[in-house]
């Protein structure tokens, strides 16, 4: 979004040579995405080639010769040409690049203006081939949530202040959220949700039901929707009711009044979020009602709008007791979902975090994707790093979440990947899709580090075609972001696919979860907190063993919420594979891996080697002086050491912790006998 000048001349002559002369938009008004796409067309042709073009907005049909041609298929069959509307999916694009002529043509007008940045991105990479194609999203849900406190404060936010809120409302300059639009649309999201799952009930009150209509009349320029995420008790908390029983007459009117009022103001709303029974959210449960029965009272609320609801699988009880060897928070939500599939009205998705504790550094698909075929689902992942370094370590998240998406639930013995599952094609449902958990923040470099935006960048990308790969989003994010220059390519590209695997082997490993701290700051090793309390993220570490025992036959039984296929897999100690092995097992440390190495000496290993591939870091990026901005290059600099150093307390802190337990010394003499 930089649109930097294209450095190389004879690439630029191709630019000039091919470039029309003119920009049309079509149908489009002020507030309208194709009026944004002329724009952003033509400050990016000015930054990218340094030609000024015009902008005509035309209402009727016109010969143009050589222009770049914007607007729907609507708008472009009534005169201009005809495109097949039957090979748009809703969002879809047309593009064509053909010397001289530039068509960009969407199913709606938020298509246009994706095909507009598409054309952008391509100029942008000085590529100005011909080209002809149809794009179209995997899924139609395409959001981001912001975990976002009306105070400012941001929950597992690590780059600042809140861009939305301040002092318990919307902040006046709403500058940098049109910035935050521009960025999103860039990347084909299509809603946000900017306030907190654990929803504040203020966020209804008329102060703030005109702010957020504030928000959604900056972010629909961009065809960008808002939501909202709810608190499930405010007919109580703010309405003043004695109760919040979904079933209650007096309730369903709250919230059909309040959503009145809300759509009154904001005509275009996406829809809610609801975070309910979980972590202390109030929710239906308080009144022996079911989940479904708490979603359906929003879904009809919202029905007569077009509006979705979005309701989240993240529901366990965080006071679970410790010292019963069945008790598993990994099956809370098959637990709590699975009787109600069919339950949930068809403007429902739930939505489903990609594992089933929370964003660990590897984990299993969560098998719920595979338990409720007639439920709508979206995949919940987290762009903001609460469990991975927090934005002052690096790690570049795609791969991971290609192989959740990847997965195969073999659900019926047929292929269920989870990225068809979500995509809504594997179990023929009529919604489905991705929602990212962001947490932008007002730090000048959006999210606290600059290599992390690869990460959104990947995402937005990812909910549009899944089956892209993390190598060539990342090689088209450094392009863009950093210029052609192929030592930074080749720098950024060498440092950002070594961070997941480096992570995983300074942090948690064999799926035993990220070991951070988990009562205080998420943040740093503290292998200590994960047991012996009601969180439920249990490691069941002793002197001799270590691992959660998932199996069917002597542990928790969440093996068997899978498909019968990937359940045997998994049941089995011989076919689960290491790196998931203390997810599903709990194991002596001398337990021989498939690589031959005892479980204990693996852990010893993988922090040596972690933590020495992140002391490269700092000095790969070194070669960078003078290739990158000093700015840039400095705070990269600067986290990229700090990630290194940290990288050692890693290494020392789980390995003293697990020789201290075990009292296995290191093979290597690093870890014990010194
Ligand atoms: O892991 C937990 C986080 C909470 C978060 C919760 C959730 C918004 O630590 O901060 O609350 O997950 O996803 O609801």
């Amino acid at each position: 979004l930089r649109y930097a000048p294209l450095s190389d001349d004879k690439i630029l002559q191709q630019g000039l040579d091919t470039l029309p002369s003119v920009i049309v938009t079509l149908n489009s008004t002020k507030t309208s995405p194709v009026y944004t796409a002329g724009k952003e067309l033509q400050a990016g042709i000015l930054g990218v080639i340094g030609e000024s073009l015009n902008i005509t907005h035309q209402t009727e049909p016109a010969a143009q010769s050589s222009s770049i041609l914007v607007g729907t298929a609507a708008a472009y069959n009534a005169g201009y040409g005809t495109v097949d509307i039957s090979k748009f999916a809703p969002d879809g694009f047309w593009l064509s690049i053909q010397k001289g002529s530039v068509k960009i043509v969407g199913q709606n007008e938020r298509g246009a203006l994706y095909g507009a940045f598409e054309y952008l991105s391509r100029i942008s990479r000085g590529n100005f081939s011909d080209v002809d194609l149809i794009s179209n999203p995997d899924a139609p849900i395409r959001w981001v949530n912001q975990w976002d406190n009306l105070d400012g404060s941001i929950e597992r936010g690590y780059a600042g202040r809140s861009i939305f809120f301040w002092n318990g409302t919307v902040v006046q300059d709403l500058t940098r959220v049109a910035q935050y639009a521009r960025l999103l649309a860039s990347i084909r999201i299509n809603a946000i949700v900017p306030n907190n799952v654990n929803a504040n009930a203020n966020s209804l009150n008329n102060e703030n039901i005109e702010g957020l209509g504030r928000i959604a009349d900056v972010l629909r320029p961009y065809g960008i929707q808002v939501g909202l995420s709810l608190n499930f008790a405010s007919p109580q908390l703010l309405g003043g009711l004695s109760t919040f029983d979904p079933l209650e007459p007096s309730v369903v009117s709250w919230w059909t009044e309040k959503t009145a009022l809300l759509y009154k103001r904001i005509p275009d709303l996406a829809g809610y979020l609801v975070k309910a029974n979980s972590e202390g959210q109030p929710g239906p449960l308080t009144y022996n009602r079911t989940l479904a029965d708490g979603a359906n009272l929003f879904a009809k609320a919202v029905k007569p709008y077009g509006g979705v609801v979005l309701f989240r699988a993240f529901v366990y009880d965080h006071h679970a007791d410790w010292n019963v060897w069945t008790n598993d928070r990994a099956n809370a939500a098959v637990q709590f979902f699975k009787h109600l599939d069919g339950e949930f009205l068809d403007n429902i998705v739930v939505q489903i975090k990609y594992g089933a504790i929370d964003f660990q550094i590897r984990e299993p698909a969560n098998p719920l994707f595979a338990n409720i075929p007639k439920t709508n689902k979206a995949i919940e992942l987290q762009i903001t790093q609460e469990y991975l370094g927090q934005q002052s370590h690096f790690v570049y998240i795609p791969p991971l979440w290609k192989e959740i998406l990847d997965f195969d639930m073999r659900a019926d013995s047929k292929p269920s990947l989870v990225r068809d599952i979500v995509a809504g094609r594997r179990y023929n449902n009529t919604l489905g899709g991705y929602a990212g958990v962001v947490n932008v923040g007002t730090n000048t470099s959006w999210l606290g580090h600059h290599l992390a935006m690869s990460n959104l960048y990947a995402y937005g990308l990812l909910a549009w075609d899944p089956t892209l790969s993390s190598e060539d989003l990342l090689h088209d994010w450094t392009r863009l972001t950093f210029g052609p220059d192929p030592v930074v390519l080749k720098t950024v590209s060498d440092i950002s696919l070594a961070t997941l695997p480096t992570y995983e082997n300074y942090s948690g490993n064999l799926g035993i979860q990220t070991l951070t701290d988990i009562l205080y700051t998420h943040f740093g090793p503290n292998p200590a907190s994960q047991d012996n309390n009601g969180w439920g993220q249990w490691t069941r570490a002793t002197a001799t063993h270590i691992g959660m025992d998932r199996t069917v036959k002597n542990g928790t039984g969440n093996a068997g919420q899978y498909p019968p296929e990937v359940a045997a897999i998994f049941e089995n100690i011989e076919t689960t594979p290491d790196d998931l092995l203390l997810w599903f097992h709990h194991v002596p440390y001398t337990h021989r891996l498939k690589s031959g190495k005892t479980v204990i000496q693996h852990f010893y290993d993988a922090h040596y080697e972690g933590a020495k591939t992140a002391q490269t870091f700092p000095r790969q990026w070194e070669a960078l002086r003078n290739k990158v901005d000093v700015e840039r290059f400095t705070e990269v600099l600067f986290r990229l050491t700090y990630q290194a150093g940290h990288s050692i307390v890693w290494r020392d802190s789980i390995n003293n912790f697990y020789h201290n337990l075990s009292r296995i010394d290191d093979e290597h003499g690093r870890v014990g006998n010194h």
